[in-house]
């Protein structure tokens, strides 16, 4: 049986002593970090499908979050950038009210990788906060919004509008996350929506170039 089995088993578990190393083995048997990233995006959303139906709690939840970050953190130097000229700053984190981090996390390693020097606010992060970190850095190029509940899906186009009422420029805005479509971005104003790291990060880099 494949290491990915191993990982996967693991994560779900929420045993994130085990899963580093594991993700470890899984590398050294061959599999690509790509391929081991994705078992471990499987297994979380098996996680929120039994949350959804009652066989596990918020403390089962979070715990097989705490070691899908801590696999990511061994794969983390594997998709970092080989870019050598940035194409500016990007500003993420995820929307107020919002305490979900693990895809913004990727996302942001993602977008990191392909050239921008990442500015990370975290989670619960308001409008206002995301204006302001838009004055305190040079070069911001992207803002990107995470958001994983319908429930804050407001407090994503609140950003958006204050971001564009700011009177600040050059900068595009980019949204995403479970409950997120290209409608949803389209109607509250984004510049661009991704679903998922890897087109949020080709979808910085096109809007990045405009
Ligand atoms: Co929460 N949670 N959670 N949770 N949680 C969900 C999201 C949920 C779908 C579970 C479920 O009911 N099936 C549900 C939301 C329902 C809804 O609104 N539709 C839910 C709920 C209800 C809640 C609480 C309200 C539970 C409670 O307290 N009763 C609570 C809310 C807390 C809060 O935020 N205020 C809560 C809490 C938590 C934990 C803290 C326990 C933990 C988060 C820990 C952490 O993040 N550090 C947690 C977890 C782990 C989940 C699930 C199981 C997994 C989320 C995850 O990390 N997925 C989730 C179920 C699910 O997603 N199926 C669930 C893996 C990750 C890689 O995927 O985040 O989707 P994702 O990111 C993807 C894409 O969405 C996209 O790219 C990423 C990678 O490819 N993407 C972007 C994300 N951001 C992007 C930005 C972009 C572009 C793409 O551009 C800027």
């Amino acid at each position: 049986m494949s290491k990915i089995e191993d990982v996967k088993a693991m994560v779900d578990a929420g045993k994130a002593k085990l899963v580093p190393g594991l993700v470890q083995e899984a590398l050294t048997e061959g599999n690509a970090a790509k391929d081991i990233l994705q078992a471990m995006v499987d297994t979380m959303r098996v996680v929120g499908d039994k949350f959804s139906a009652g066989e596990i709690f918020v403390p089962e939840m979070l715990m097989a979050a705490k070691a899908m970050s801590k696999g990511v953190d061994v794969l983390k130097p594997l998709f970092a950038g080989q870019s050598t000229s940035s194409l500016g700053t990007c500003i993420i984190g995820t929307v107020e009210g919002d305490l979900h981090d693990i895809g913004k996390n990727l996302v942001s390693m993602m977008i990191g990788s392909a050239g921008f020097d990442m500015v990370d606010l975290g989670v619960d992060v308001s409008a206002t906060k995301f204006v302001e970190a838009i004055k305190e850095n040079k070069n911001v190029s992207i803002v990107a919004c995470s958001g994983l509940l319908t429930t804050t899906m407001t407090k994503m186009q609140e950003t958006v509008q204050a971001l564009k009422a700011s009177g600040l420029t050059g900068f595009k805005v980019i949204v995403g996350g479970a409950p997120v479509s290209a409608e949803f971005a389209a109607s509250i104003g984004a510049d661009g929506f991704a679903p998922d790291a890897g087109s949020a990060a080709v979808k910085a880099v096109e809007l990045a170039k405009k």
